[in-house]
């Protein structure tokens, strides 16, 4: 099958993601404060082979010559985050001119190269003053979020259209108020219902800020998913499925569709109902003008009732002899057509994004190029998935590259390169890969055999 990206229609919206954090770098320059993820790395064992992000990509320094080369690879829209504590460096109160004098010299670069910012508002880099007032645990960080948000949209509201509140709540909140492996490293139930509650209020007084500031903004926000399969047809196992869909997928999109909670299935989370004050079920809701899904594989599901509270657990890739990539995730191209359906059948949803997508593969630099023919093929086939969802009717509106740039992957520290572009984090140069290649090609309409 030949696939251009012209057989998506004019409208379609091609970008590539990054994250603050991930990125940016200069991690205490020019007054930015102290995030979660900076103290989080700070720590020894946190982060693999004790990687942190203080430097990164460096791209606070570099961001001309990095959109410059998104300009040269013909990527029009391009989403990033904010660093809140560049603005705030305490999370409130004293703001820091420079940080917002960077965002507007990047907001403005990008606009003159004609590259549209995408804004995250949230990618996970809490302020560390705020973390120790409680961080997402603090019901008032539902009004510190909000007037955050608020300075945000009326300092950038003229130089930036489309706005995310949130990246991810099941993976910041899970991760890093359930298992403790992302920052704050907090655990338990007990941190994360409340986090849970907070963020999904938060979400929605972030979105209401942003409505009641810039009337023509469009506002989003974007959800981790994945396609969910039961391990067989026992009982057991399908039901230990909906379990886990219910909680990956469910429990934050359909409390601001104005759903609730999943408690049904998810009856281990009903003691969220101890942080719940009267009307806040439908200060939950929102009116969002699009979603953004983020989708990278499928998950198998199995019954395990050693398993506390949820009683399943996901079987391996690496178990199940099938194709992976460098984090372990199974490549189901698929998946992606299942997820984009799975959110299209909300009837309250507008529009969907596929804010990201994209793979990390043991790419090697040779004679100064990288041949990631993984990457190239993972695009093309997840690309075919999403064209054949558009087709079938689903509202999907773009499709945006997990990411441009190798960077932080996080607990995973540099080990798991995502980009099209190659960093070499000693020197900083950038050399693009045959995967961005083939993006800049795929861009221009030039048809390629999928
Ligand atoms: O790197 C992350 C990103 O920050 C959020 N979504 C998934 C990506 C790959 O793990």
């Amino acid at each position: 099958m030949i696939i251009s990206s012209a057989d998506f229609g004019k409208g379609f919206q091609w970008g590539v993601s990054t994250a603050a954090y991930q990125i940016e770098g200069a991690y205490q320059k020019d007054g930015k404060g102290p995030s979660i993820w900076d103290q989080f790395t700070s720590v020894k064992g946190n982060i693999q082979s004790g990687h942190h992000a203080n430097n990164a990509c460096d791209f606070y320094h570099r961001f001309e010559q990095d959109i410059d080369l998104m300009r040269y690879m013909g990527i029009k829209n391009f989403r990033l985050s904010l660093a809140w504590t560049r603005i705030f460096p305490e999370g409130r109160g004293r703001v820091n001119r420079k940080g917002v004098e960077f965002y507007h010299r990047l907001f403005d670069y990008c606009l003159e190269m004609g590259i549209e910012p995408w804004v995250t508002l949230y990618h996970w880099d809490l302020p560390y003053a705020l973390e120790l007032k409680g961080g997402w645990t603090n019901r008032d960080i539902i009004y510190w979020f909000q007037d955050y948000i608020a300075f945000c949209i009326k300092q950038f509201g003229d130089k930036v259209k489309h706005w995310m509140i949130m990246n991810e709540p099941m993976v910041f909140v899970g991760a890093g108020y359930f298992l403790g492996v992302h920052a704050p490293g907090k655990k338990g139930l007990g941190n994360f219902l409340p986090a849970v509650h907070h963020a999904t209020l938060a979400q929605a007084a972030g979105a209401e800020a942003v409505r009641a500031i810039a009337s023509h903004a469009e506002i989003g926000t974007t959800f981790s998913c994945s396609y969910i399969e039961p391990y067989s047809h026992r009982m057991k196992d399908v039901n230990a499925a909906i379990k886990v869909d219910a909680l990956l997928n469910r429990l934050f999109i359909e409390p601001t569709l104005g759903l609730g909670y999943p408690l049904k299935e998810l009856k281990a989370l009903n003691k969220i109902e101890k942080y719940v004050k009267a009307g806040d079920e439908s200060n939950m809701k929102v009116d969002f003008d699009f979603i953004g899904i983020q989708n990278y594989t499928r998950e198998i599901v199995k019954f395990a009732p050693m398993v506390p509270l949820i009683r399943a657990k996901l079987v391996k890739a690496r178990n199940r002899g099938v194709k992976t990539t460098l984090m372990g995730w199974e490549v189901f191209p698929p998946g992606i057509y299942k997820m984009l359906k799975k959110f299209d059948a909300y009837s309250d949803i507008k529009k969907i994004i596929v804010t990201e997508n994209g793979a990390a593969f043991n790419d090697t630099l040779s004679m100064n190029k990288v041949i990631d023919e993984s990457r190239v093929n993972y695009l093309k086939d997840h690309i075919a998935q999403v064209l054949r969802a558009k087709k079938d009717g689903v509202k999907v509106e773009g499709y945006f590259v997990w990411t441009f740039l190798d960077n932080f992957e996080w607990a995973e520290g540099y080990h798991p390169r995502f980009g099209l572009v190659y960093v070499d984090f000693q020197t900083q140069q950038r050399i693009v890969k045959s995967s961005g290649l083939w993006y800049k090609n795929f861009l221009g309409h030039n048809g390629l055999a999928n």
